[in-house]
């Protein structure tokens, strides 16, 4: 594991990025509960991808940057700058919902407020629309990044072949993601891609591709520092493919005990990123066990009143069904 001080972030940046990796930890921990009592229809979790979505959020601008998630990124749009709140009025389906106004699933991130751009249930449609943003900045010369993200399957789909080529030629500042946790639902890898790594992609679309422990907070940013700083000074984009672990089921919708090896599960723990995260921060100096504990309590009650705040909110009339969902 790379020390925190080589990632060149100061100890409050250290400590903010602590902070959002644990809400993000204990806000899914919340939605599934939601799931189970039949307050929230569904949830798709990243556990397991905090550390790494953070490290990646730091990276950026989230002043001026784009950015066009997926379904797992709820730590990282929550880093960029939404808040829990926000998060659960979208599981609640509220008319107050920053992202579609409880028109769209779960989980469908997107704030006009943030850049954050809304997406479809179609994986990976994101990365075409990317594309465009990115090709927007070079029209109207502005200098904002973008950043997109998928899974490892949905990498797989045509669209994202014909973005990532059209992003070389153009040399769009653009940052491509694949958030490698290893499984599309039920099916590994090994049934995915021949090649080695899905990084190694990017040089046959003529730009620059990293591989990242996902787990190692300053490896994972320092990569995401370069492909930024390339794109900002116009030398177009890089694909980052960072590896983690999906440490729950895919979705609230499945069981992984059907597909995944007794073995396999039972290790999963020690995959976890946060307990090595939490033990980092003490031996290097940046809190004690005492202090995480104090911040593990703040970050519980915020998401406790950010839960009781949005479940109270007003849900959609059936009147408006036809409002929210094109431009007017
Ligand atoms: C075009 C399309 N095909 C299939 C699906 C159903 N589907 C939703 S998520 C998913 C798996 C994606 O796996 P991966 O890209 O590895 O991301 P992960 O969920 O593991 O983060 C599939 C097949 C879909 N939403 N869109």
């Amino acid at each position: 594991m790379k020390k925190l001080s080589k990632s060149g972030l100061s100890k409050e940046e250290i400590i903010e990025a602590f902070k959002h990796i644990l809400m993000g930890r204990r806000l899914d921990e919340r939605l599934w509960q939601l799931t189970r009592i039949g307050k929230s229809g569904f949830n798709i979790s990243g556990q397991g991808a905090e550390v790494a979505q953070v490290a990646m959020v730091m990276a950026f601008d989230t002043e001026k940057d784009y950015f066009l998630p997926y379904y797992r990124d709820m730590t990282a749009v929550m880093a960029w700058g939404m808040s829990e709140k926000n998060i659960l009025l979208g599981s609640f389906g509220k008319e107050e919902d920053p992202s579609s106004h409880g028109r769209q699933m779960p989980n469908h991130y997107g704030s006009k407020e943030h850049n954050i751009v809304s997406h479809s249930s179609t994986v990976s449609t994101q990365y075409p629309l990317a594309t465009g943003v990115a090709y927007g900045s070079l029209l109207g010369k502005e200098d904002y990044v973008t950043l997109t993200t998928t899974g490892d399957g949905s990498a797989n789909q045509g669209e994202v072949q014909e973005a990532m080529n059209f992003a070389g030629v153009k040399k769009l500042p653009l940052v491509f993601v694949a958030e490698n946790n290893k499984w599309a639902i039920s099916v590994g890898t090994d049934e995915q891609y021949a090649n080695k790594t899905m990084a190694q992609r990017a040089e046959a679309y003529g730009f620059g591709g990293i591989r990242v422990d996902g787990n190692d907070f300053t490896e994972t940013y320092l990569a995401f520092k370069k492909a930024v700083d390339h794109a900002r000074a116009g030398k177009g984009p890089m694909l980052i493919e960072f590896m983690i672990e999906r440490l729950t089921s895919h979705s609230s919708d499945d069981d992984q005990s059907v597909y995944r090896s007794k073995e396999e599960m039972e290790a999963l723990p020690e995959s976890d990123p946060i307990p090595k995260f939490q033990e980092q921060l003490i031996k290097e100096k940046y809190l004690t066990q005492e202090e995480i504990d104090e911040i593990d309590k703040e970050i519980k009650e915020a998401v406790n009143n950010a839960t009781d705040e949005a479940e109270k909110m007003d849900d959609p009339t059936p009147e408006s069904l036809y409002e929210q969902v094109y431009a007017e």
